[in-house]
């Protein structure tokens, strides 16, 4: 049971719930960008992560329980950068986690925020989760002082310094790469945008649905907010999306009836991998 203080552990004694802050973060790490390993010889690095990606602490009662949502189509080098690197970084942090990767089948353009909601939605039909973390590919957290949990209140931007944008907010309003939601936030905000395929606009479209929901964002500080991005030249399929401005002035009347209440789509494969829970969906295209 969860808060009891106490947890029931599979087999022997019930376990401490685990200290905080844990006693195994070690602050900033080195980021390796270059030629990630195999996806076998990561799992072998991390023997305690089970099928689907899904880990608990061994020796503690974990307090948090967070669902890692990443939106995904063909950047196989980015998924095992991102898999080597959080795996060992989540099971410092002593949480009770699991890695989605919420593959967009077919052809058709991009659609980021379509994605991250069947991944939340299918998340959460496996657990109750408490927080939900929806996160970009090709993003690697430099400080395991972020910690991959929620704010009982509002949602949470934690990709607050990235080294592309110089280590700082490129806007004030900007809520792209890495942020956070409890199930009663996201619900709150009627989920994510349907509508925009292609690159660009929704992550400020959910920023604005924060607002709109009678929410605001909240960060962790700019020097624990670190991340480091992938290079990669524009995607194939993921192309700057021409009406993500007209889009955005229309969230305002939107938001309540495009998300989480008008979302469809096709779940085409579930398969727990070593490192990861494979979604692969049919979400359709831009009609
Ligand atoms: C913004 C994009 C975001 C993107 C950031 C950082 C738009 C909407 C038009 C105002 N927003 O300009 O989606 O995350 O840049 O790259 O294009």
């Amino acid at each position: 049971p969860r808060n009891s203080g106490i947890g029931i552990s599979a087999s022997g004694p019930p376990l401490r719930d685990c200290p905080i802050p844990s006693p195994l973060l070690v602050g900033p790490v080195a980021v390796h960008l270059s030629s990630p390993l195999s996806l076998e010889e990561i799992r072998l690095r991390n023997p305690l992560v089970l099928p689907g990606g899904r880990y608990r602490p061994p020796d503690c009662e974990p307090r948090h329980h967070t669902a890692i949502v990443v939106p995904y189509r063909n950047r196989q080098t980015h998924l095992r950068a991102l898999l080597y690197h959080l795996h060992p970084f989540l099971q410092r942090q002593q949480i009770h986690y699991s890695i989605y990767i919420v593959q967009q089948w077919g052809n058709s353009t991009f659609n980021r925020a379509k994605l991250l909601n069947v991944g939340v939605r299918e998340a959460l039909r496996d657990e109750d989760w408490s927080c939900i973390f929806l996160h970009d590919v090709d993003l690697l957290p430099e400080n395991d002082h972020n910690t991959y949990t929620c704010h009982k209140q509002f949602p949470m931007h934690l990709s607050v310094a990235m080294d592309k944008f110089r280590y700082r907010l490129p806007y004030p309003q900007y809520f792209g790469g890495v942020s956070a939601v409890t199930p009663d936030q996201y619900m709150k905000m009627n989920g994510f945008p349907n509508q925009y395929w292609g690159w660009g606009g929704e992550d400020d479209d959910i920023a604005a649905r924060v607002r709109l929901s009678g929410m605001k964002i909240v960060r962790p500080p700019v020097a624990i907010g670190h991340y480091k991005m992938i290079k990669h030249k524009g995607d194939k399929g993921n192309e700057q999306n021409p009406r993500r401005f007209d889009l955005l002035k229309r969230t305002r009347l939107s938001w309540r009836s495009d998300g989480l209440n008008s979302l469809t789509y096709e779940l085409l494969s579930k398969e727990l991998e070593p490192l990861y829970t494979n979604l692969t969906v049919n979400i359709g295209e831009d009609l």
